[in-house]
């Protein structure tokens, strides 16, 4: 085990045995042991080969056996038997806000709780109220931090850490004696959802930086607060939403910062491949320095510890190890599509169907971000609740447009439909109103109990048919909310490939389908991606951002991409399609 693995089963003995009721003077000394522990900076390996543990300040000659234990054979019978006598579940008590072990030892067994779940029951029917030393109040705090838990065990979606994310870089910026900053992890390799937020500074006086940090107005909570790491609870609320995550600053001097950032941002796996890389270059790389035989290569950013290496900059967005290191090194990395090259969109609601603005207010909040193409995409008519559009309604939407296409500068208006996938694979129009459209956007909105080989017939003939312009999200999943239906996606992307379809990325942070995985898979078989936001409301046109970042980490360029063509290059490749049915 690790001295900090070690501090860690410390904490944890200290903790079971308050759970058992022992006294504070005994569970004392393995908190403090632990702290001290952790805290100890000299080699701590050599301790242990030497036998001299109990040389660490406050750790006694006792503790400095266990600990020994521990180091050498990864184990402690003291502690294998308190774990199993006492359930996980009431272990995990502990970590709701207010409940300490006294309260966690009454709740399990007077009341014979064992779970979190239990808990939560036993407060909702106000059993909890009732025991000694509770009542209505501390019941009440205990149902609210059990909701807390579930928001900060959880992993978070992008566009709600990332908000959070900046916020605190962004103070950390200001602070004097910050030389650089930035956000690492899967943060900067903008995963669509993060466990927490790693934050990344130099500077050559960390203590005056380390103490803001830990005051930020965001900090509900500290967990650390250290020479060169610190660790808070942040929150924040975005978009009504309370967002609860964990933060990790690390302050290193400005001449380790391109080494730590790289770590840092990882992904691990990319982490162990380029560690490798340098191996069998006679070097050495960590976070603090790439080393060779008794010299130091200096690299004052990450683009010159790739040149070191003999590659080309990597994005982070790439760094999963899936291939990026190969590419760099044959200069044959995907030059990635950025957000500038879209030029319009497809797939958007107004409130003909459950959007909340008109056709003219999202087509001029499409012109104000730039785009040259506004393609409504409301819904059909089998999607009632979405209020999707009979064929009077199409109709009436289609002279609504001509006469905004008339009238407005700038942005061009498509006709576009997002039709319903019936549940035998048809569309939801017959033919002669289907070619009214100068696109269809197909997606599947019911029926998601069907099997995978049901799902999957189903999307396969909706892209036969020859109406069918693009794949709607792909799955329809919602992050975090909701898994996808079960289908066969590589099966879908043939069939897509083969019917030269083209499919969505659907861009809305809820959602983000197709992932990243699929849209490299789509490339390489040469599926024309759409980058669509599904926006419902003007402010969430500029959605298509979290899109762009799935683009990039599935090796997307500019040309993969639809919407970065030109109005004129989309209206020929559109009339081109219809002219071929
Ligand atoms: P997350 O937090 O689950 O959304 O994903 P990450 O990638 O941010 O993971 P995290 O926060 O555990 O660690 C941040 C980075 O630190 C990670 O991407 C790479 C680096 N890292 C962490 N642990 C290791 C490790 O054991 N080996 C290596 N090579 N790198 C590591
Ligand atoms: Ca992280
Ligand atoms: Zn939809």
């Amino acid at each position: 085990m690790t001295k900090d693995e070690i501090a860690a089963a410390l904490e944890e003995i200290g903790t079971l045995l308050e759970l058992k009721g022992e006294s504070s003077f005994r569970t004392l000394a393995y908190h403090n042991g632990a702290r001290a522990l952790s805290q100890y900076e000299g080699d701590f390996q050599e301790l242990v080969s030497t036998g001299k543990i109990g040389e660490i300040r406050g750790v006694g000659a006792s503790l400095a056996e266990k600990i020994q234990q521990l180091a050498e054979t990864g184990e402690l019978p003291q502690l294998t038997e308190l774990r199993a006598a006492i359930p996980p579940g009431v272990i995990a008590m502990l970590k709701i806000p207010g409940v300490g072990p006294k309260k966690v030892k009454a709740l399990s067994e007077d009341l014979k709780l064992t779970t979190i779940d239990e808990l939560k029951a036993a407060c909702e029917a106000g059993t909890v109220a009732k025991l000694k030393g509770f009542g209505a109040k501390t019941q009440a705090k205990i149902l609210e931090g059990i909701q807390f838990l579930g928001t900060v065990g959880q992993r978070v979606r992008l566009d709600l850490a990332l908000p959070l994310g900046e916020a605190l870089l962004e103070q950390l910026k200001k602070l004097p004696g910050v030389i650089r900053a930035e956000l690492c992890g899967s943060l900067r390799r903008r995963r669509e959802t993060t466990k927490d937020i790693d934050i990344l500074l130099s500077s050559d006086n960390p203590k005056p930086i380390m103490d803001a940090f830990v005051t930020l107005p965001e900090v509900m909570q500290v967990v650390a607060n250290g020479e060169t790491k610190s660790s808070i609870v942040a929150a924040m609320v975005v978009d009504r939403e309370k967002i609860v995550l964990n933060a990790d600053l690390r302050v290193v001097g400005d001449e380790h910062f391109p080494f730590a950032l790289h770590y840092f941002t990882g992904s691990k796996d990319h982490n162990v491949r380029l560690r490798q890389r340098a191996i069998d270059q006679g070097l050495s790389l960590n976070e603090y320095g790439l080393k060779g035989e008794g010299r130091d290569v200096k690299c004052k950013t990450e683009a010159d510890i790739f040149a070191a290496l003999g590659l080309d900059y990597i994005p982070p967005e790439l760094r999963e190890d899936t291939g990026e290191i190969e590419a760099a090194e044959k200069k044959k990395l995907p030059k990635l599509i950025t957000v500038k090259n879209l030029r319009g969109v497809f797939h958007n609601h107004s409130t003909y169907s459950d959007g909340n603005a008109s056709l003219e207010e999202m087509a001029l909040a499409a012109k104000k971000l730039g785009f040259e193409y506004f393609g409504i995409g409301d819904h059909s008519q089998s999607l009632k609740i979405a209020g999707g559009l009979s064929p009077a309604d199409v109709k009436k939407q289609h002279r609504e447009i001509d006469e905004l296409n008339a009238r407005l500068d700038g942005i061009q208006i498509l006709k576009g439909i997002e039709s319903d996938i019936l549940d035998d694979g048809s569309l939801d129009y017959d033919d002669d109103i289907l070619r009214s459209f100068d696109y269809v956007v197909a997606s599947v909105h019911t029926g998601f109990n069907m099997s995978s080989e049901e799902m999957t017939a189903r999307i396969c003939k909706a892209l036969a048919h020859q109406a069918t312009t693009m794949l709607g999200h792909a799955t329809g999943r919602l992050l975090l909310r909701r898994e996808g239906y079960k289908v066969d996606l590589d099966q879908v992307l043939k069939a897509a490939a083969k019917h030269g379809k083209m499919i969505e990325i659907n861009a809305h942070p809820i959602r983000l389908d197709l992932d990243w995985i699929h849209v490299k898979r789509a490339k390489a078989m040469g599926i024309p991606i759409v980058i669509n936001p599904d926006a419902h409301s003007p402010g969430e046109l500029a959605l298509v951002e979290f899109g762009i970042d799935v683009a990039r980490r599935g090796w997307l360029e500019a040309d993969n991409v639809f919407n970065t063509k030109s109005l004129a290059e989309v209206l020929k490749e559109l009339n081109r399609r219809k002219a071929a049915w």
